[in-house]
């Protein structure tokens, strides 16, 4: 039904066969689209020393289990990523220390001289390696580009954007020749609009071809806000888009996530979108935390023989979350 090449070669060992995929079915009682793992919150501060919080985070196959790029908020409250391994996908072992990016080059290195904040990544399978996209600081957010073939040694690129972005994830291939990003510019506080937009590169340096993609709807639970979450799943049918989408109530934001369904060969043009949420911050450990109310989905486990999705998602800026959904229930969903 699917194809999907987001999942690297399968090693020499046979990894990926071997790989297990973490998942729960949906309740009995339940009829949603999308439904919680049963073991939120999977990360909690306690995961690394000396963390306030740990959200936001993005997850791979990677060998016989998993990696990940964790956000941590440090107890300075200074934000930044930590690479991360799991035999399951559900226990992580998370590294004390941050990334320290290696800069490809001189002026890449000149990008490092001052460091700000890194949050918020993405991590995408492109090629050869992998990608990593996160809200980078340098004088405002923008996006930051860096990749690693093992999650031990990271090498970081040039930003791909001028502030102020903060949200970027890849295509996890080319398109037309070209890389592409979906992405969501900003302002440099706490952005009380946006849309998201899709940039193209011919080196992930040099990005243009900027086109409107999606914007939130007025009196909806996306009418403040939208940005891009997970890297693009390629189906049949097209890119399926899972997103965050906010609605400012009288107590302030509401993150909750959707999904819609984007041209393989031109992803700017928007082939269906869901109208409802698929998931709301309707539980405690959404609900309650740094920042109440989020749910803010970064990266999707896709099995497609299997018709299984398993999204990973930051709850209340403060823990990583779990969910699970079938691949075909999401794309009859867009078109609802
Ligand atoms: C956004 C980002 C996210 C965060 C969200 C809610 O602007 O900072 O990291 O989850 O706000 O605070």
């Amino acid at each position: 039904m699917t194809t999907h090449p987001e999942a690297p070669p399968r090693d020499e060992r046979g990894g990926a066969a071997a790989r297990p995929f973490p998942w729960e079915d949906r309740p009995s009682a339940s009829s949603d689209v999308v439904w919680r793992s049963s073991r939120n919150p999977i990360v909690t501060r306690d995961a690394v020393t000396r963390a306030n919080s740990i959200f936001n985070s993005a997850v791979v196959p990677y060998e016989d289990g998993f990696a990940g790029v964790f956000r941590v908020d440090d107890r300075r409250r200074v934000m930044n990523l930590h690479a991360g391994r799991s035999g399951d996908g559900v226990a992580w072992e998370i590294e004390p220390e941050p990334i320290a990016f290696v800069p490809q080059d001189e002026r890449v290195a000149e990008l490092q001289e001052r460091f700000d904040y890194a949050y918020d990544p993405r991590v995408t399978w492109l090629e050869d390696r992998y990608y990593v996209t996160w809200c980078n600081g340098y004088h405002g957010p923008t996006i930051g580009i860096g990749y690693t073939h093992d999650f031990t040694t990271f090498t970081q690129l040039e930003n791909a954007f001028l502030p102020f972005n903060r949200n970027g994830v890849l295509f996890p291939r080319r398109i037309g020749g070209s890389y592409a990003m979906l992405n969501r510019p900003s302002d440099g506080g706490h952005t009380a609009f946006g849309d998201i937009f899709y940039s193209e590169s011919p080196d992930l340096v040099h990005w243009g071809r900027h086109r409107h993609v999606l914007a939130p709807v007025p009196w909806t639970w996306e009418s403040t806000k939208i940005g891009p979450g997970p890297t693009p799943i390629e189906t049949e049918a097209g890119w399926l888009m899972l997103y965050h989408g906010v609605l400012t109530s009288c107590n302030g934001f509401v993150y909750s996530m959707g999904a819609a369904l984007l041209d393989l060969d031109e992803p700017w043009r928007v082939v269906a979108r869901g109208s409802s949420f698929l998931l709301a911050p309707h539980v405690q450990y959404e609900q309650v935390g740094d920042v109440p109310n989020v749910v803010f989905p970064c990266a999707a486990l896709v099995d497609a023989p299997r018709d299984r999705v398993t999204i990973y998602y930051g709850g209340a800026d403060t823990v990583v979350c779990m969910a699970h959904a079938h691949l075909s229930e999401l794309l009859a969903f867009v078109r609802s």
